[in-house]
């Protein structure tokens, strides 16, 4: 039988395990990725694993998410991170270099090559042919520390595309319309893989924005094959002798297939506030918006950057809209300084940025409350944006562009004929502010800024827990509910105490206290718990507030996974319709934990308040209940160098 670009890349990585759905694989890593927001904890980390230099092909440290510096703490981190990347052997892409999944992409990506990144974006690299995945920061350090990562194997579905894409219409509606089909769940446990024709018609940035935005489908990771499209854009980033072509055989076979033809495709839009609430944007034309943002790893390349400066070339943006634009990377930054582009969307009144996350993660530009807000993002959770009434749409450039020189939601196609764009044959290559490691780190310090708390430790799984359900919450919870972020808060992501005192802020305050006094509890969810977002914060600051468990319907992969690695134990319904029998504030007994796990046999929660019995399941591997049992990853893997 002939083999899927996924199989192909995983086949050449298997370290463990047979590809079979739902059975835990491991995988050798190539490549790792970091940046400053999950960086912290990551290298703290590796740290504690006592390893002198990262094993890996590739380990690059990027600073792109806490850039706002409003007190000393994210420059202390910087700085933190700059000192552990001379040491560790590790690349350093300095602040104001760009956004992470951009400059990989750009960079370092190489077709065929595994990529693991503290970051859920990290299928990005899948545009150019990787099987680039998201991870918890401590499956990063683990990774560089040369351990194999594991994963259920994943289903593989081909996503067939035919035709060409209209004029205005662009690869962020091809993914928009895969969430309006599929929902934020719809990729769990599976990877995305395009082929068909309608792939030439797409550059590889077009590709990486869809690979990118699978995240968002719960998807495992997303690729494309490595054909001539990234060829010649690899040849254009200096870097032709990185490419080869790893295409599907024409026999092979997949577990689904998803028909989408291009060129039936119109700009769609997701509202607020999940990135699957889909519709046409023809369908909501005429909403008055007061603010566009155009950015992030999702949508920031130079190709939109070029449509954005001919679009805004000569217009005045209207009275009451705020535009703002924050290119992705240095390399698009400096080619439209360099080419009038800069001039052109100044010139419109666009407020321009520096090259980083920005605004798709609070970090500045919050929306007015109450208004409306389009962006070229791939979120828009409640909250996010930093201004919890606002309305929250994501759209694609030529959408959000249209919008913005109309001061209401409007469907490019009406700007009328569309610019025409020639992508250089060479990018403006310009690698000054990554830096190189030193071949011998041993002697380099590092230097740690008093936001820089140490490791809070998890403990042995107990026989015995009892305690009280904390708080229940509904279907598709996302990690920026339980740990959220923002200017405010993503400045203590190495400081546990500290950001642990905002856990679950958005759906209730009281949290933290409650979790305190109590001496810690549990949480109860519905489906799709923890989606989004890798930020191993969601589980190590419960863990940090005395969590001991979490029982939902049915848990995201990076979040499951996280749990695994904080010693909190995920737990599922064996019956969903028992969702209904367990309320915040009973007090919960549960025996024989240890012995059961040891066993992998399933457990019976005691509601003593409502005197009834729940029976509750995991489904875990063996490594992963033996991580449990030592008290989490890191335990686990020190007990195992000892
Ligand atoms: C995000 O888009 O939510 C983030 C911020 O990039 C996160 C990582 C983090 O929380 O630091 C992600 O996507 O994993
Ligand atoms: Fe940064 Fe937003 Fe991309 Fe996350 S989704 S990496 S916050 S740009």
């Amino acid at each position: 039988m002939g083999k899927s670009v996924a199989q192909k890349i995983l086949e050449d990585h298997l370290v463990s395990g047979k590809l079979e759905p739902g059975t835990e694989i491991a995988i050798r890593i190539d490549q790792t990725l970091t940046q400053d927001a999950t960086g912290t904890m990551s290298y703290l980390q590796f740290e504690a694993m006592g390893i002198p230099r990262v094993k890996t092909k590739l380990s690059v440290s990027y600073v792109d998410h806490n850039t706002l510096q409003t007190g000393f703490e994210n420059a202390d981190d910087h700085r933190f991170l700059q000192s552990v990347a001379a040491k560790y052997g590790i690349h350093f892409s300095r602040p104001g270099n760009g956004i992470c999944h951009q400059l990989n992409l750009e960079r370092f990506g190489v077709p065929g090559r595994t990529l693991l990144g503290s970051d859920s974006h990290t299928p990005t690299g899948g545009g150019i042919g990787m099987i680039a995945i998201g991870a918890g920061g401590l499956d990063v350090a683990a990774a560089m520390a040369g351990y194999p990562f594991y994963l259920p194997a994943p289903k593989i579905v081909l996503v067939n595309l035919k035709g060409e894409l209209p004029d205005w219409v662009a690869g962020k509606d091809v993914i928009l319309e895969l969430l309006r089909r599929l929902s934020v769940k719809g990729g769990v446990g599976k990877i995305m893989e395009y082929a068909g024709e309608g792939i030439k018609s797409l550059d590889a940035t077009a590709r990486a924005t869809i690979t990118n935005m699978g995240a968002e489908l719960g998807a495992t990771t997303s690729v494309f094959p490595s054909d001539e499209v990234t060829r010649a854009f690899l040849k254009a980033q200096d870097r032709e002798k990185d490419w080869k072509e790893i295409v599907a055989d024409p026999d092979a076979e997949y577990d689904e297939t998803i028909d989408l033809d291009l060129s039936s495709l119109e700009p769609m839009i997701a509202q607020p506030h999940s990135p699957d609430n889909v519709v046409k944007v023809s369908e909501i034309e005429g909403k008055p918006v007061q603010q566009v943002v155009i950015g992030s790893c999702t949508n920031s390349s130079l190709k939109e950057m070029l449509t954005a400066a001919e679009v805004l070339d000569g217009k005045t943006i209207p009275e009451g809209m705020s535009l703002v634009i924050s290119p992705g990377s240095r390399q698009v930054y400096e080619t439209l300084a360099g080419n009038g582009g800069l001039a052109k969307m100044v010139g419109a009144g666009a407020r321009i940025m520096e090259s980083t996350c920005g605004a798709c993660i609070g970090m500045g530009q919050a929306p007015p409350s109450g208004s409306t807000t389009v962006r070229t993002f791939n979120r828009n959770f409640l909250g996010r944006s930093g201004t919890k009434d606002a309305l929250v749409y994501l759209g694609s450039v030529e959408t959000a562009l249209a919008t913005a020189v109309s001061g209401v939601v409007a469907d490019p196609r009406k700007l009328g004929k569309a610019p025409s764009i020639t992508l250089p044959e060479h990018y403006l290559i310009n690698d000054n502010m990554i830096i190189v490691p030193p071949l011998d780190g041993s002697k380099v310090e590092i230097i740690r800024g008093p936001n820089i708390k140490p490791l809070p430790q998890a403990k042995p799984l107990p026989d015995k827990i009892e305690g009280t359900v904390l708080l229940k919450v509904e279907d598709n919870i996302t990690t920026d509910h339980i740990m959220p972020a923002g200017a405010k808060i993503l400045p203590l992501r190495s400081n546990i105490p500290a950001i642990a005192e905002h856990v679950f802020e958005v759906v209730d305050p009281t949290f933290a206290k409650r979790a305190k006094d109590s001496g810690g509890g549990f949480i109860v969810g519905g489906e799709n718990y923890g989606q989004g977002s890798s930020r191993e914060h969601a589980a190590l600051a419960p863990m940090y507030l005395g969590v001991k468990w979490v029982l939902a319907k049915s848990f995201a992969r990076i979040h499951k996974a996280n749990l695994v690695n904080f010693g909190i134990l995920p737990l599922t319904f064996a019956d969903a319709d028992d969702y209904g029998k367990i309320e915040s504030g009973d007090k919960i007994r549960l025996e024989s934990v240890r012995s059961s796990v040891e066993k992998d046999e399933p457990l019976t929660l005691i509601n003593e308040t409502k005197g009834t019995e729940i029976a509750v399941e995991y489904d875990l591997s063996e490594r992963q209940r033996n991580t449990l049992l030592d008290g989490g990853l890191l335990n686990h893997v020190k007990r195992s160098v000892s």
